[in-house]
């Protein structure tokens, strides 16, 4: 099946007769094509983007808050659908995608729908000088929208919620590596009555149709998921033309388990924050550290746990672990396995890949658990992404603190304890942009989202998206 640009409310082939192939992860093959679109097809987009600007800047809250909420509930009727594209363009098992991504793709609509109907500036007056200042945030005009893989309406839609609901209109660009639903969600957009040009869906490569997004000098604010090294080069293309930038970027996030935590609460949420999604999360809990007093017994009860889990087709009812995403990012993970034997780490279960009845050339690895001697070897510091974790003991809350930041990424934390002053002593001292304390991945859309050191720039969620999305403007009028 061939996917097409969705600009200006039409479907379009790519201006060049490029294309690029889309794999089905679960059994290898290649299931349809994709433009690898140009900046010929930005340029297009821009246009149509631009050209919806006035009017839809110039609708009022309730209109556009009506048709975000409108595509909530499409997206909810047609769950099954999308969690099937979802499914086979991703690998992730059916019943995750139902269950999470596309439910939350569509509560990032009604959500925004909402919030844009609360989002208040400020007023101040200058007392003594006869004067009152009041600032306006006004949509930014047309911005850029770049999301992952890993999650791929979820993320995608993330974006461009917060930015139309602002009142801007977006070149938006999906992974390459699964485009489907967000060209599904092209369809969807024009059912709900959003205008021709708000949103434009352009797919390709990153480097050649996402570097023509952020090189586009009138794109005036981007909004980037993906890896560091590309956060940082999208970072420095946009720096001399200022733009806005939003950058959420890979992590490498503690677990640190206390002696005095809910036991069962903790492994059951344990084994979720390895390997839920293949462990293909930013949030991933990827290394975890055990108080040595419970080592052996949460090593024992983790791996039996593990053990358990079923690697198997997506659409297999029983699946916990679906493929890995490409064929690429399996090599890279498989790789980062023998890294830690090299490394002198132990592989206490998983570290093989399976080959599945029916879906022999499909991307499947066991879930892998590595015993490592330090915190310093690479797969402790370096970002696998995959459903790789690392396990160690540690003794004191000071020697875990330490380890816990001494990574370059700061994105997520996770603590299991019932001690209040060390809760509150540690959530304090974690370098990490969100911590969670006895559990793990709970959000609350109103909340910020995003990291701190190489995780990235900026806050998503809430009203932070909504400032990210428009210009503050101070008006001051003496009286
Ligand atoms: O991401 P890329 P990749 C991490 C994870 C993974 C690594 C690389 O460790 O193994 O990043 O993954 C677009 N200009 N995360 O290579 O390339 C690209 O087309 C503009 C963490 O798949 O960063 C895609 O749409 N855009 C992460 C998006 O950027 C460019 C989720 C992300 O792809 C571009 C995914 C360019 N020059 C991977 N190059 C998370 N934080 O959740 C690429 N892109």
């Amino acid at each position: 099946m061939n996917i097409k640009n969705y600009i200006n409310g039409k479907f379009k082939n790519p201006v060049q007769d490029y294309w690029i192939e889309n794999f089905n992860p679960s059994n290898g093959e290649v299931y349809g094509q994709i433009p690898n679109s140009t900046s010929e097809d930005i340029e297009d987009a821009y246009n149509a983007a631009k050209s919806a600007f006035p009017s839809w800047s110039k609708k009022t809250l309730e209109e556009r808050s009506r048709i975000l909420i409108k595509i909530s509930e499409l997206l909810e009727a047609n769950l099954q659908r999308f969690a099937e594209a979802e499914s086979k363009d991703n690998g992730k098992p059916i019943s995750l995608a139902k269950a999470v991504d596309i439910p939350r793709a569509a509560s990032n609509f009604r959500f925004f729908g909402n919030a844009i109907t609360q989002f208040a500036s400020e007023s101040h007056e200058s007392v003594g000088q006869n004067a009152i200042n009041y600032t306006l945030r006004q949509p930014i005009g047309v911005v850029g929208c770049i999301s992952p893989w890993n999650l791929p309406l979820y993320l995608f839609t993330w974006k461009i919620a917060p930015a139309i609901a602002a009142g801007n209109c977006v070149v938006a660009k999906p992974s390459e590596v699964t485009p489907m639903t967000a060209y599904l969600l092209g369809e969807i957009c024009n059912e709900a009555g959003l205008p021709k040009g708000v949103l434009n869906i352009v797919h390709g490569l990153g480097t050649t149709t996402g570097q023509a997004i952020v090189e586009h000098t009138d794109i005036k604010a981007i909004s980037f998921t993906g890896g560091t090294a590309t956060g940082a080069h999208i970072a420095k293309i946009a720096a001399p033309m200022f733009k806005k930038l939003s950058l959420e970027l890979g992590g490498k996030n503690p677990n640190i388990i206390f002696a005095d935590c809910d036991y069962d609460d903790m492994l059951e949420t344990t084994v979720r924050s390895s390997f839920a999604n293949q462990g293909q999360i930013c949030l991933c809990g990827s290394r975890i550290f055990i108080e040595s007093s419970i080592y052996e017994r949460f090593k024992s009860d983790f791996i039996t746990r593990i053990k358990a889990l079923k690697v198997g087709h997506p659409s297999d009812a029983n699946t916990n672990i679906g493929a890995l995403v490409s064929k690429p990012h399996l090599e890279k993970v498989k790789s980062y396995i023998e890294i830690a034997k090299d490394e002198n780490g132990t592989v206490l279960c998983g570290g093989k890949e399976v080959i599945v009845k029916g879906f022999e050339n499909g991307y499947y690895l066991e879930p892998t658990v590595i015993e490592v001697p330090n915190d310093e070897c690479r797969v402790n510091q370096e970002e696998i992404f995959g459903p790789v974790v690392t396990i160690m003991p540690f003794d004191t809350e000071e020697d875990v603190l330490a380890m816990a930041n001494k990574v370059k990424y700061g994105l997520s934390a996770t603590l299991w304890t019932n001690d209040l002053k060390r809760t509150l002593r540690m959530s304090n001292q974690l370098q990490a942009g969100i911590v969670w304390v006895n559990t793990w991945m709970m959000r609350d859309l109103r909340t910020p989202f995003g990291g701190v050191k190489a995780s990235g720039v900026g806050r998503e969620g809430g009203f932070e998206a909504l400032r990210f999305f428009t210009e503050p403007k101070n008006v001051c009028i003496k009286y």
